[in-house]
Order: structure tokens, then C-alpha cells, then sequence
């Protein structure tokens, strides 16, 4: 396994970065989670455009051009002779003092980790998984945006935890208002009557790339999509529901707190993962 950091290819047991680099001591900085497949980055401009967004909302100048970032995510990928996979791509604040002060990182550390990705949730995609609510809400825009994608994932963390005891495959998250929000790395939809709904963008929320080409994909299959607010009652009386991200593409959702949900997987979810294929 060869990982870009700076600039330069290591050995997995070399790729080592200080202790000292703000993303490890703060979780100052941002990363995009990205696929490949058949050789092709699947959403790259996208990407790009996400973490220069996410980069510029937390002051942190990327030191490469998006052309020089393209460049970097496919040599990451030819030195690892992979063409489909997973690609982790992390700008950090970089190497300064014990102090929070961001102007005491110089220099950014940019690093791309590239591996084989086979289907997240195996044979659930079929079966569907279970979710529940989690108790940890998602972090307001009063507090920070989490459209920015940075490298402080604590919030989403605390809600995955909540799904250990009980067994859950992913946690559902509401915002402070008890609207629901994502999963922790996820987005929801719901499929209700022939139209599907989704949280709005103005919600707290990541605008996923996968959420995007999801509603692409029902558009050009003449199903509505209405973003609006969305409440629990909602998500319980689906009649599908489905989540979507990089990682786990399409999943849909078997159970949610309990409850049983009408059809999964559902006619128009499978139908969407069926036009995601020709697509990704
Ligand atoms: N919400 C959150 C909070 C995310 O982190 C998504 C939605 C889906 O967005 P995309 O653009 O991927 O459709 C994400 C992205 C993981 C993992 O290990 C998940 C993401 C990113 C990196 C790793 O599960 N999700």
C-alpha cells in the first residue's frame, strides 16, 4: 500500500505524520471520502468543490490547484494499481504548537489513502438494515456548518456508538429542532405515495454527492423529489426508505426504531439502484 502525504509516496508502516499536526491534536481540517470505479472517480469535481468549500469555511488554504488535486488522486490510485476503490483524501491544518492558533501551522499536510471498498453493508443490501435514532442531535449552523466536511467527526461518532448495544447497522440523527437530519455518514430519503422526500439543503446536513445523484436519477425517472423538513412520523411510515453515501452507495432501511417499514427493499429504491450502477 502506497500513501500520498506532501507530495511523496510512503509504505504503509512509513506513512507516519507529527503529533504535533493540528488534525490530529484538534480535528483542524477537512477530507472528502471518495469512490473509484473501473478506473474513473466517480463525483469528481464535485469533491474537489466540497473540500475547497469546506476549506475555505475554516480559513485553511489548500496548497495544491483542484487540477494538481485531481493529478494526485489518480497517481494515488495507479500506485496502488486499484480501480475500484475507496479514496481518502485529508488536508490538514499541519505541524504547529501545543497552542489552538492556526497561524502557527506554516504548511498544510495533504494526504491521499487508497484501498479496495467492497459493499459496506454485504448482504444487507438486500435485507436492509436497522436503524435507529440516536439521542445525540446534529450539530446547528449557530454552532458550525456541517456542510463544511471537517475533520471533527465526534458528533457523528457519539450517534454510531448509540447503535452498539442495541445492535443497529447505522444511527438516524435529528437536528435540535427534532427534524430529521442524516445518518452519521449518510443521507435519508423517503418514499411515500410514488414521491420521494429528503431533508431539505438547508437543513444540518452534508450535501452528499450520492443524495445529489439520487435525486438526478429520480428526476430522469420522472418520480418527484420534494426536499423539505422531514419528522420521525415520516421516516416511520415509509412506504421505503433508503440512505446514501459514498461509503455505503445505496442502503435501504429495514427497521427503523422498531418499527417495521412497509417495503424494503421497495420498488423505487431497487429502481434507483439499479440506474446508480450504470452510472457510478
Ligand atoms: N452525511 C455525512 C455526515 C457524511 O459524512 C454523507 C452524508 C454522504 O455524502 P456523500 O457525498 O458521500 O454522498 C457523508 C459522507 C464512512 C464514511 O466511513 C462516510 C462518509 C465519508 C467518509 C467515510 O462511513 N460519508
Amino acid at each position: 500500500m502506497k500513501i500520498y502525504i506532501d507530495g511523496k509516496f510512503y509504505d504503509k508502516e512509513d506513512a507516519k505524520i507529527s503529533v504535533f499536526d493540528h488534525g490530529f491534536l484538534y480535528g483542524d481540517g477537512v477530507f472528502e471520502g471518495i469512490r473509484a470505479y473501473n478506473g474513473k472517480i466517480f463525483g469528481m469535481d464535485e469533491h474537489i468543490d466540497r473540500i475547497f468549500a469546506s476549506a475555505q469555511y475554516i480559513k485553511l488554504q489548500i496548497p495544491m490547484t483542484k487540477e494538481e488535486i485531481k493529478e494526485a488522486l489518480y497517481k494515488t490510485l495507479e500506485a496502488n494499481a486499484l480501480k475500484d476503490a475507496y479514496v481518502r483524501l485529508v488536508v490538514s491544518r499541519g505541524v504547529g504548537d501545543l497552542g489552538l492558533d492556526p497561524r502557527k501551522c506554516p504548511k498544510p499536510t495533504v494526504i491521499i489513502i487508497a484501498t479496495y471498498w467492497g459493499a459496506m453493508y454485504g448482504d444487507l443490501y438486500s435485507k436492509g438494515i436497522k436503524v435507529i435514532t440516536a439521542s445525540t442531535r446534529r450539530i446547528p449552523p449557530q454552532c458550525l456548518d456541517v456542510k463544511a466536511k471537517t475533520l471533527n467527526y465526534l458528533n457523528n461518532i457519539l450517534a454510531k456508538i448509540e447503535t452498539f448495544d442495541v445492535r443497529a447497522d447505522e444511527a438516524l440523527m435529528l437536528d435540535v429542532d427534532g427534524f430529521v437530519s442524516e445518518g452519521t455518514g449518510d443521507n435519508i430519503f423517503v418514499v411515500k405515495g410514488g414521491k420521494i422526500l429528503t431533508p431539505s439543503a438547508g437543513s444540518s446536513m452534508l450535501l452528499g454527492i450520492t443524495r445529489k445523484a439520487v435525486m438526478d436519477i429520480a428526476k430522469n425517472l420522472n418520480i418527484e423529489v420534494e426536499e423539505r423538513k422531514l419528522t420521525l412520523l415520516e421516516v416511520y411510515n415509509a412506504d421505503e426508505t433508503f440512505m446514501t453515501g459514498t461509503a455505503a452507495e445505496i442502503i435501504p432501511i429495514r427497521e427503523v426504531d422498531g418499527r417495521k417499514i412497509k417495503s424494503c427493499p421497495g420498488e423505487i429504491t431497487m429502481k434507483i439502484i439499479e440506474e446508480f450502477k450504470k452510472i457510478r
